[in-house]
This record gives C-alpha cells, sequence and structure tokens, in this order.
C-alpha cells in the first residue's frame, strides 16, 4: 500500500526531507497536502489528520507519514521508520543509529534556520521581529553554520566507505 505524507502544500519545508526518502527508494507515495479536496485530499485531508479529536497519539505538527495504521509525526522519527523498510540505511544497529544521530543534527541546523527569521517568538511575523533576527542571523551565518557544515564533511572524510554518502557505500 502507498504510504500518505501528509505537509503543507506550497512549500517544501521538512517534508522535504520525507520526500526525498520516498523519491530516492522509489517508494509509492500520495503527497495528500498537495492533493485535491475533491480527491479527498488537500487542506481539508491535513487538517483532518492534524485535529482528528479521535487520534489517542495525535501529532504535534506536519510531517506526519501514514503507513496503513500507523501513524508518525517527527522528521527524524519518520526518516528512522522508513530507513530500513526503503534500505536507504545499513542493515547493523551501529550503522541505524549513526544515521538517526546525523539526521537529528541536520534537523537541529533546520531549527537553528528557522529561529533566524522568529527569534523572539514562533508564532510571531517576522516583520515584527527584524532587528532581533538580524543579529541572530548574523551569528547563524558565521558561526553555527560552518559548525554544522564543516561536521558535516569531516562525517564524510572520515567515511571507512569512502566520501560518496554520509555512512556506509
Ligand atoms: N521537530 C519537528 C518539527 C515539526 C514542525 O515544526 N513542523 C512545522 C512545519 S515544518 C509545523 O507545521 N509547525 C506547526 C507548529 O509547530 O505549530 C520535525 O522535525 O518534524
Amino acid at each position: 500500500m502507498a504510504y500518505q505524507l501528509y505537509y503543507w502544500p506550497g512549500l517544501q519545508g521538512r517534508g522535504e526531507f520525507v520526500r526525498l526518502a520516498l523519491e530516492a527508494a522509489g517508494a509509492p507515495y500520495t503527497d495528500v497536502g498537495r492533493g485535491e479536496a475533491a480527491a479527498g485530499q488537500g487542506m481539508p485531508a491535513l487538517l483532518h489528520c492534524l485535529q482528528d479529536p479521535s487520534a489517542v497519539r495525535p501529532p504535534f505538527a506536519c510531517p506526519v507519514l501514514v503507513d496503513g495504521k500507523l501513524a508518525i509525526a517527527q522528521t527524524a522519527a519518520i526518516l528512522l521508520y522508513l530507513g530500513p523498510r526503503l534500505k536507504l540505511v545499513g542493515a547493523s544497529e551501529t550503522d541505524r543509529i549513526w544515521t538517526h544521530q546525523i539526521q537529528l543534527t541536520i534537523a537541529d541546523a533546520v531549527s537553528e534556520a528557522h529561529n533566524t527569521h522568529h527569534p523572539v517568538g514562533v508564532g510571531l511575523y517576522y516583520e515584527d521581529q527584524k532587528p532581533e533576527a538580524a543579529k541572530v542571523a548574523k551569528s547563524f551565518r558565521t558561526q553555527r553554520i560552518p559548525k554544522f557544515l564543516g561536521w558535516l564533511e569531516t562525517v564524510l572524510e572520515r567515511n571507512p566507505k569512502g566520501d560518496k554518502y554520509l555512512v556506509g557505500a
């Protein structure tokens, strides 16, 4: 059965991390938020997924991946689930947990990038926090991006199986 991805239509955002994995593996999936409401998809379906009052384990935010009866939120958790199923990660626990560490670090970078535009409040408009955003953006550019990218370069260089992939061959 095809996977269902629930993510905001019109932006790549964190949904893209899940799309990239599904696309790389050629896995069948429906990008529900980008579908037509008339076909039971689009925004109504997305909002239902996020706000379904009958969900015992409701997601906090999207992306959400649905596989049959299982609904998983949190990008890194979704990729932890998909990795072995799509054969995008090594079979050993060591490889899988290392890959997960890398993904969580990338998620930290994404969060910090988002924070550069919303340093005072996530719920406030960027226009209302421009001076603070400029300060945070400067330290993000000069300190944090180099640290994240430098670490990823090191991971590539130290991969014993070559520098094409972060983990394994
Ligand atoms: N840590 C979560 C963050 C999820 C998240 O912040 N999703 C955004 C879109 S990229 C959202 O819909 N946020 C709504 C909210 O936080 O209220 C993940 O990596 O999936």
